[in-house]
């Protein structure tokens, strides 16, 4: 026999999976399966380790499906639009098109070389302007439905990409990308209205298999609070001041208030504020800040007493001060709130610093003037008026009676989710499909006009001002308005790189259709996706994002299911050997290319399923890659121990069928790793048997081939099994093969331990009674001796007692 050479093999099965398309799927009655994966960014470094990890869990699903008889959608496509390769092409003076298709051939090849069993006819490429036409198109849809607006915002804006970013791009006060210094610019930039689907983004988790900190993190992100808006006559002034809060049972306690720096009461009681330079100072020393360091818990309080300007609360009737600080946000609830000291940990810094009243109506038995009670569950009401004696929760029902009643409050839910800044000033993004016409506003180009394509540029650097480099561009910029004929300007803007990932599952589906997105029949057919797995890193992101266009699309009747994602499930990072994340600058960074050239394929596949547990962090190892290739030679060898045996070895039936029923299992929990290890037990088995039949081989290979796909084929081939390990079907298991029927029962002769005899499961005394007085260490110690006693429990103990 010849030695195992992955080399060779797996280049040879991967040519004839290109040429049979085993991995193909089309449209037919059998039952669909849809796996994805998130398609990769192709960036010039190639790709990582960590890549194949979630790449080969859902290829060993998927091809362990496709035995099962489902007929599967799993492919591949390049969310290639964005910034590194904009950047990569300034510098190197060479055309974003040209960096993408270099660094997508480069992928490619590397994805080819790990044998994944994609359907590569489905291929898709978001900078393909037959793909990116339907991304224009969904964004003109919503711009009909009014979820696409214009507005003068403050934004996030990175320094170094000089590029505006969203919330959700903004990490820890960075860049997400380049984690440059964030600044907040005021821009004229298009918003998408995600808010408006933000309760629909929390309730419809109830119908989906997400894994738990998936939804926990997408309902934190989204924040939905239900509390209300109370409106606090101003001392002195015909006017009120609006608050929003979620624990309107303190109101006794609401001993001053604080409204945000930005605050149009500044600019209306200018006139009445006497220490107004002392405030305009304040503000300016704020602008500085970030969102990120302003909410900070821990950091100091800071803020300025209103003078010249105070309040009333509404239930004591005591004036109370009002002071700005920029712990409070103008960006959520009304910009302004009553600050409760005894209750909430920041009114209670803010307090402490500037002595104001503590005043305690929880009573919780904690001393609120040393720190305070926050609790909601247990505490009692006091020194509040009607609300004394009552629990939390009953006190906000009564309070919210009251304060409706009086006309000075109403329930308001609020969320922390802000609608999402849709605009880049670059080039390297979909061209934003509408006109700015002097008379009619702003308008969509005519459907037949899409995909409006990126025009050719020469240089791509953004304008110094911040503007997008088509701005330069009159041919582009200059046009006719499509409604009324008149003089119209094109929006210079170009879509974040968001866009073309919050519907690629469906181009999947039906990947050229000039028509629609995806016809009918495929949609309906495909869709939902059935398993999805991502990184967490992409949950309040990607995940979130492609959600709401999913549910927009509902809403005009393309797509006909709530959610696009029936399960979501997440993989751990792969760290270097030392345990740190992988980098260039930690040098610790493992190239995938190199592990195929050493160990092979089939080996790396193997591994990044066997180096833990697939949802936690796991650090590489050179010798845990070996031992998988160890394995594989194992398994090669098994070619010489196979008999022409049609049936399973009646000594191994039970351990086969237990493998099947474990592997089976596995694989669909995520366990890969404790399913290989059980293929490792199994082969130590037929090792030590010496030999083993056909069949016994057969079944192993089937289960390992989602794994390790060429060297599994290669075996079945070299057997001259019948045709191709992708034309079998998964092996079954009989449950009551699996159940253990012998055990081993410990002799104890006077509570001492002295044999071990292997007995039926349900056996009774007399059924073992004559071989355990014949069995040699028994005999030793009763022999001549008085046997007192025999207790016997059936299945656990067996203990003689002799004299
Ligand atoms: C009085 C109060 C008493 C509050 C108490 C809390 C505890 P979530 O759950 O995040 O919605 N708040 C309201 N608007 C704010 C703003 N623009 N900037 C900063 N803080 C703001 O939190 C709602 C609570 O956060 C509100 O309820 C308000 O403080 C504060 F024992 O009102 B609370
Ligand atoms: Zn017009």
């Amino acid at each position: 026999m010849k030695n195992y050479n992955p080399k060779e093999i797996e280049k040879k099965w991967q040519d004839i999976w290109d040429e049979k398309k085993p991995f193909k799927s089309e449209i037919n009655d059998k039952k669909k399966f849809y796996a994805l994966i998130e398609f990769p960014y192709p960036s010039g470094q190639g790709l990582h380790v960590g890549h194949p990890r979630p790449y080969t869990a859902m290829d060993v699903v998927s091809r362990k499906r496709r035995l099962q008889g489902e007929n599967v959608l799993f492919t591949m496509g390049w969310d290639a639009f964005g910034l590194p390769t904009e950047n990569y092409a300034m510098k190197n003076k060479i055309h974003p098109e040209e960096v993408t298709k270099m660094n997508i051939k480069n992928f490619k090849k590397q994805l080819k070389s790990i044998g994944f069993s994609f359907d590569w006819d489905r291929e898709i490429n978001t900078t393909d302007p037959n793909y990116y036409k339907w991304t224009q198109w969904i964004f003109m849809k919503m711009f009909e439905k009014g979820l696409a607006y214009k507005t003068e915002m403050p934004i996030n804006f990175c320094t170094s990409c000089k590029v505006g970013l969203s919330n959700e791009e903004v990490v820890g006060g960075c860049c997400e990308r380049c984690g440059g210094e964030v600044i907040h610019k005021v821009k004229n930039q298009w918003m998408l209205k995600i808010t408006e689907y933000a309760d629909r983004l929390i309730d419809d988790l109830e119908d989906v298999d997400f894994i738990d900190r998936v939804k926990t993190q997408q309902i934190n992100w989204i924040g939905r609070s239900y509390g209300m808006e109370v409106k606090f006559k101003l001392k002195d002034v015909d006017d009120t001041l609006l608050v929003y809060t979620t624990r309107p049972d303190t109101i006794f306690g609401a001993t001053y208030m604080v409204i945000s720096p930005e605050h149009p009461f500044l600019n209306k009681y200018v006139e009445k504020i006497k220490n107004i330079s002392e405030i305009n100072d304040y503000i300016k020393e704020v602008e500085k800040k970030s969102e990120f360091e302003r909410t900070e818990m821990n950091k100091d309080k800071t803020g300025v007493k209103i003078d010249g300007l105070s309040a009333v609360n509404p239930c004591t009737n005591k004036e109370i001060p009002i002071f700005i600080s920029d712990y409070v946000l103008m960006t959520y609830g009304s910009g302004a709130i009553m600050a409760v000291p005894a209750h909430d940990t920041r009114d209670f810094d803010f307090a402490k610093k500037f002595g104001c009243d503590i005043v305690e109506v929880v009573s919780g038995g904690e001393n609120v003037q040393e720190k305070p009670y926050t609790d909601t569950e247990t505490g009692i009401m006091v020194n509040s008026d009607f609300l004394n004696g009552l629990s939390v929760k009953d006190a906000k029902e009564k309070i919210f009676e009251y304060l409706s009643k009086i006309g000075i409050g109403n329930k308001k839910t609020n969320f922390k989710l802000r609608d999402w800044v849709f605009s880049r000033q670059r080039y390297w993004g979909e061209p934003i499909p509408l006109v700015n016409c002097e008379n009619c506003g702003w308008v969509a180009i005519p459907e037949e006009e899409l995909p409006l394509k990126l025009p050719e540029l020469e240089s791509f650097e953004p304008t110094e001002t911040g503007e997008s480099p088509l701005s330069k561009i009159d041919e582009f910029v200059n046009c006719t308005c499509p409604k009324c004929g008149g003089k119209a300007k094109r929006e210079t803007d170009t879509m974040p790189q968001w866009a073309g990932s919050s519907w690629y599952y469906l181009r999947y589906m039906d990947p050229n259709n000039d028509k629609e997105i995806a016809s009918k029949e495929a949609l309906d057919y495909f869709g939902p996706v059935d398993w999805y797995n991502g990184g967490m890193e992409h949950t309040t992101l990607h995940l979130l994002y492609s959600r709401f266009w999913h549910k927009f699309l509902y809403d005009i009747g393309v797509v006909s299911t709530k959610e696009p994602y029936l399960k979501r499930t997440s993989h751990g990072m792969i760290l270097g050997e030392n345990g740190e994340k992988m980098s260039k600058s930690r040098g610790n960074v493992i190239n995938p290319d190199e592990m195929i050239d050493k160990y092979g394929a089939d080996a790396l596949r193997c591994y990044e399923m066997f180096l833990g547990d697939f949802e936690r962090s796991a650090s590489w190892s050179d010798g845990g890659i070996n031992g998988c290739r160890k394995f594989l030679e194992r398994v090669w060898k098994l070619q010489d121990i196979t008999n022409s045996s049609k049936e399973i070895t009646k000594s191994l039936e039970k351990s086969i069928h237990k493998t099947i029923k474990k592997v089976s299992q596995d694989f669909e929990t995520l366990k890969f790793n404790t399913a290989i290890a059980q293929l490792m037990t199994l082969i130590n088995e037929y090792y030590s048997l010496g030999e083993i039949s056909e069949k016994d081989l057969k079944i192993f290979l089937i289960l390992l081939n989602p794994v390790s796909p060429h060297i599994t084929e290669e075996i079945w081939e070299n057997m001259k099994f019948d045709d191709y390990i992708f034309s079998q079907t998964w092996p079954q298991y009989d449950e009551s093969k699996t159940i253990d029927t012998e055990i081993e029962m410990p002799i104890q002769i006077n509570g001492k331990v002295r044999a071990t005899l292997t007995i039926s499961k349900d056996a009774k005394f007399e059924d073992f009674k004559e071989e355990l007085y014949e069995n040699e260490s028994v005999r030793k110690f009763v022999e001549g001796k008085n046997i007192v006693k025999e207790i016997f429990v059936p299945g656990k103990i067996c203990n003689i007692v002799i004299k």
